[in-house]
């Protein structure tokens, strides 16, 4: 019987087991992706590049080019490789401190000119890296290392509804999708459907993948699946938002 680890061919086997905590969701997006990248039969031609954060475990995942940049950096990087290499499949993955805090301008910009890049943001709430601070994502009343008593939107905003403002803001061709690690299926759908968005050149590619981070959230098994299943999507609407087929944002 064959007892190997059923892995995507482009992860990187000598990086296993990876580094991210149990239950984290970043593993699970990472491994839709490099089922994607498998089926797209793109691995030569991926350069890959993470945040810093958690996502910057993401470093030596795969057996492609890779870099990892400056927090809240990724996007601008891998727009200028991708100007230069424009034959190549540029994807650039951070968390949501890095896509919506530090790197908010870089996340708006690149919209706004459409790049053709394809951009996955992984909302977990909170910075998972440096020990669950308040993030732009954290939701209303829910409590962290920097608001003890849950999130005052008074004071503090209300969280940022990432691809409703890059759907705003990006041009035709845009496709831009909200997807959870609660349904790996249609997650792994919507990556897939934004790097043939890249491939084809139509335009800015984005999805958010919706994740938990157990360790800062301080949840058990039960408690993780619950608050992505059923607080985050109170919130953060999960389908498609914005396709090259239909320009208008969907509602
Ligand atoms: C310029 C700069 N500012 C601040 C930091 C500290 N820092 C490291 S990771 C991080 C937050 C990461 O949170 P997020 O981007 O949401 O990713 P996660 O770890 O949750 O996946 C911060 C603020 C840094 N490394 N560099
Ligand atoms: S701290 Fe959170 S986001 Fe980071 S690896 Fe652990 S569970 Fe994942």
């Amino acid at each position: 019987m064959d007892m190997s680890p059923n892995m995507p061919k482009s992860w990187k086997v000598s990086s296993k087991p990876h580094k991210f905590c149990p239950g984290c969701g970043h593993g699970m997006v990472l491994k839709v992706l490099g089922q994607c990248i498998d089926e797209l039969n793109i691995q030569q031609d991926v350069i890959f590049g993470c945040d810093i954060g958690c996502s910057l475990l993401s470093w030596d995942f795969f057996n492609t080019d890779s870099i990892q940049t400056h927090h809240g950096r990724t996007n601008p990087v891998l727009t200028g490789i991708k100007r230069v290499r424009p034959d190549k499949i540029c994807i650039a993955y951070m968390g949501d401190g890095g896509g919506y805090a530090i790197g908010s301008q870089h996340l708006v910009n690149a919209a706004v000119r459409n790049e053709k890049l394809t951009v996955i943001v992984v909302n977990n709430c909170n910075y998972g890296m440096t020990g669950g601070q308040m993030s732009p994502t954290t939701l209303p009343n829910m409590k962290t290392e920097t608001c003890p008593f849950g999130r005052n939107v008074e004071i503090t905003g209300n969280p940022t509804q990432g691809p409703e403002m890059v759907a705003a803001i990006t041009g035709e061709g845009a496709y831009v999708a909200r997807g959870t690690v609660a349904n790996l299926r249609q997650l792994k759908k919507m990556i897939k459907s934004a790097l043939e968005n890249q491939i084809n050149g139509n335009g800015f590619s984005f999805v958010e993948a919706l994740s938990g981070c157990p360790t800062n959230w301080r949840t058990n098994a039960s408690d993780t699946w619950d608050f992505i299943e059923n607080k985050m999507t109170e919130y953060f609407k999960v389908g498609e938002i914005k396709t090259p087929q239909k320009a208008e944002v969907k509602q």
